[in-house]
């Protein structure tokens, strides 16, 4: 391990960004390493914020008659995906126009029972000392056009490795139940149809979306009342 994560690799990453193409336009196998390097580092972060989930939510099953995170999920964006976005974006293939405009190379989701989880447990992770907050993207007060409802942090970690420290940056989704079920829908339908919706089809799902946000919204109040919500 110590030789593939060494201080001097770690450092050329962030010193010649500029100059380092990713290994789908040229395939150098030092490119290739130093592309799989970067994932690594993303995964490293991916599992240092599970573990500082996990550790919430078994702190939550212990001291409290509910939790407020019913799972945690994660994925490091796969290469398709990257190059979609970057050519999506007009972005150049390199290290840096990578890390600029891909911020969800490390994703990690967690799925709540209430509208008003979901913004407890944001705040209970971002008050963590190694997390710093990047940009808050707040799509359940401000829903996407299509109805997509999620809160989205993009933080950076510190995640130390053998010789260095550095903050990573991490896409953590946090939803309602009712909101991931909408959004994992979504997601198939479109992958189907190849991005391609009806107007039909995106008025129903956009239909789907208030009914799910009604359910929440419902099922908060139900929590309320059965004083659910105290924390
Ligand atoms: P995947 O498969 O998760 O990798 P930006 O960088 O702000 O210009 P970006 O990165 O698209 O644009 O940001 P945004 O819109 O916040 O979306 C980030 C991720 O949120 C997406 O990643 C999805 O995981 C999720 N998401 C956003 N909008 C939708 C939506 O309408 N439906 C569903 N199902 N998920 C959505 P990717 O790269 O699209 O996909």
């Amino acid at each position: 391990m110590s030789d593939f994560i060494e201080d001097e690799n770690l450092e050329n990453l962030e010193k010649s960004e500029e100059e380092i193409y990713l290994p789908n336009t040229i395939n150098y196998l030092d490119l290739e390493k130093q592309y799989k390097q970067l994932m690594f580092i993303h995964e490293a972060a991916i599992e240092q914020v599970t573990a500082k989930l996990n550790i919430l939510k078994g702190e939550f099953q212990f001291s409290n008659d509910r939790n407020p995170i019913s799972s945690i999920s994660s994925r490091i964006k796969t290469k398709e995906s990257i190059i979609y976005k970057m050519e999506k974006k007009g972005a150049p293939f390199t290290i840096s126009a990578l890390l600029e405009n891909v911020k969800d190379i490390a994703g990690v989701r967690v799925i709540c029972p209430f509208i008003e989880d979901v913004y407890y447990v944001a705040r209970m992770l971002v008050r963590q000392p190694d997390i710093e907050v990047l940009e808050v993207k707040d799509y359940i007060r401000n829903p996407k056009e299509n109805g997509y409802r999620s809160l989205h942090l993009i933080v950076s970690d510190h995640v130390t490795f053998s010789n260095i420290s550095r903050g990573v940056t991490v896409e953590i989704q946090i939803r309602t139940i009712a909101m991931d079920f909408w959004a994992s829908t979504e997601h198939q339908l479109r992958y189907k149809k190849d991005k391609n919706f009806s107007v039909e089809a995106q008025n129903k799902l956009k239909y789907c979306a208030e009914l799910m946000a009604e359910a929440d919204k419902e099922i908060q109040e139900l929590a309320g009342d059965f004083d659910l919500n105290q924390w």
